[in-house]
């Protein structure tokens, strides 16, 4: 059983869809980031760096945040969606820290600049939108005759896929990126993705390109 502290955002979504997906018993703890909770002392002591998502292992009391490090250890646990072949695995890995170094950082600062706080800062956003398109069309050419990021569905889909699901905050056209709608499509009608979208609490459909 595993206890899952998160909220309704891409990285919490990660944790949600991998507990879905190898399906490992779980309950999930709303922690409503918009009113702080990610700042409760108990909180912390889980999640040292406040933010979500982060889990609990009840089998062993292992607490764990970084929602690479919550993939890696969900797959490992299950021996499920991440190879055991080297070659595999680490292409696997490299697309995982893709991910938590490219789209997670830098489209976070597009939600801010472009969608929070739009004509504030015009620097910001048009440096982080030229950063998004930049990274929009890695993804694309990475997934041009392939049907996912790396040999097979893995964590690395699953870490990234909810960060294209706000393609509509970051103000993308996604038929400018052909390979990345098909992915994108396919992921979403997963059922176990689906489940995981409205962890801990339905806000809305998957949005459709
Ligand atoms: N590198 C972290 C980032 C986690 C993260 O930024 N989580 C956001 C929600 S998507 C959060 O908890 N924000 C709370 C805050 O900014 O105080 C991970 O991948 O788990």
């Amino acid at each position: 059983m595993i206890d899952l502290y998160t909220w309704t955002t891409p990285n919490g979504r990660k944790a949600s869809i991998m507990l879905e997906e190898v399906g490992l018993p779980y309950t999930a703890h709303a922690v409503d980031i918009s009113k702080d909770e990610q700042f409760k002392p108990e909180f912390l002591k889980i999640s040292p760096n406040n933010r979500i998502p982060a889990i609990v292992d009840r089998d062993n009391g292992y607490h764990l945040m970084e929602s690479a490090a919550v993939l890696m250890y969900l797959a490992e646990k299950t021996g499920k969606l991440m190879p055991k072949d080297p070659d595999k695995r680490y292409r696997v890995i490299e697309w995982l820290m893709w991910q938590m170094g490219g789209p997670g950082p830098m489209l976070g600062q597009v939600h801010h600049f472009v969608k929070y706080n739009k004509g504030k800062a015009p620097y910001a956003e048009e440096r982080y939108l030229k950063e998004a398109h930049r990274l929009y069309g890695v993804l694309d050419r990475r997934l041009a005759g392939r049907e996912f990021v790396a040999d097979e569905y893995s964590i690395a889909d699953i870490a990234i896929w909810p960060w294209i699901s706000r393609f509509e905050w970051q103000t993308i056209d996604m038929n400018q990126y052909a390979n990345v709608k098909r992915w994108y499509e396919t992921i979403a009608k997963r059922p176990a993705v689906q489940r995981g979208y409205d962890v801990p609490k339905k806000v809305g459909d998957i949005p459709k390109p």
